[in-house]
């Protein structure tokens, strides 16, 4: 009997369980455990294209040249943050540097207008406008060949500082209230160096100062822009200068496997010393 008692009671578990699941999955509402919760609405959102209509017209510039250099095939970085303080998201984009055939040895790519960084302000109907120059975010004349970025109020006056990685130097931008920022990254001392890619600001000591954690891809330049691989028209595959697996097809996962590295941890001593 004690047997049966446990059979008849998973049965009536089982059957409860299903039909409980049919319920839910019709929609109809469920009363759990008798305190009056019900089963959410179907979800039935939908998204809708409207690039053309915001005004966000950024466009990646990669800059491609036929040694197809490794940080050509990389895309850019974005961010959305409210960097005005008008509780309206703003939109950053990072961007490349121009490249030509080939770049010499000890180049380092310097933006032009064409290659710009983005800051679009929003303008609370559905629009953005790009506020990049006023805002003094562009990076041309310095900046790098641009990956990723990362927000954060790292001096603590409530509006959102900006740090772009990149191939050859990274820049913090420093977000004066007013609509302006000033590249402040050689008296912070965070420009890195080397191909950075991410970068995060958290506050790893818990001293209520933002810090910062970048990471680094590979050990490349354009004088250590080897190649690996078969070699004709229009193709090109690519290895690390102390690891050659030519045979192998995924290079991107040898990459990553292998030689990706830290490139520090700065700890904010205060509003200009990092160490
Ligand atoms: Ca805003
Ligand atoms: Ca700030
Ligand atoms: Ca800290």
């Amino acid at each position: 009997m004690r047997y049966r008692s446990v059979a008849v009671a998973i049965a009536i578990f089982l059957g409860a369980t299903i039909g409980d699941a049919r319920d839910t999955l019709k929609g109809v509402p469920y009363d759990f455990g008798g305190q009056g919760r019900q089963a959410p609405p179907p979800f039935d959102v939908r998204f809708a294209d409207v690039t053309k209509e915001s005004g966000i017209d950024f466009k990646h510039e990669s800059s491609p040249t036929p040694q197809k250099y490794l940080i050509e095939t990389m895309g850019g970085g974005v961010a959305v943050l409210d960097f005005d303080n008008d509780g309206w998201l703003d939109v950053f984009f990072t961007n490349g540097a121009p490249l030509s055939a080939p770049m010499a040895a000890d180049a380092r790519p310097l933006k032009s207008d064409r290659f710009a960084n983005r800051l679009y302000r929003n303008n609370h109907d559905g629009t953005f406008a790009d506020v990049t120059r006023a805002a003094r975010v562009d990076g041309v004349g310095t900046g790098g060949y641009g990956m990723g970025v990362a927000i954060g109020d790292y001096d603590n006056d409530g509006f959102d500082d900006v740090y772009v990685t990149a191939y050859d130097r990274n820049t913090l931008y420093r977000n004066d209230g007013h609509g302006h920022f000033a590249d402040v990254t050689a008296r912070a001392g965070v420009a890195a160096g080397g191909w950075s890619v991410s970068a995060a600001f958290f506050d790893y000591d818990n001293d209520g100062s933002l810090d910062l954690i970048v990471t680094r891809y590979v050990e490349w330049s354009f004088a250590r822009d080897d190649y690996c691989g078969a070699r004709r028209p229009g193709y090109r595959e690519y290895c690390h200068r102390h690891h050659r697996w030519p045979h192998i097809a995924n290079t991107t996962q040898v990459l990553t496997t292998r030689v990706w590295f830290l490139s520090g941890i700065w700890r904010n001593r205060g509003i200009w010393c990092w160490r």
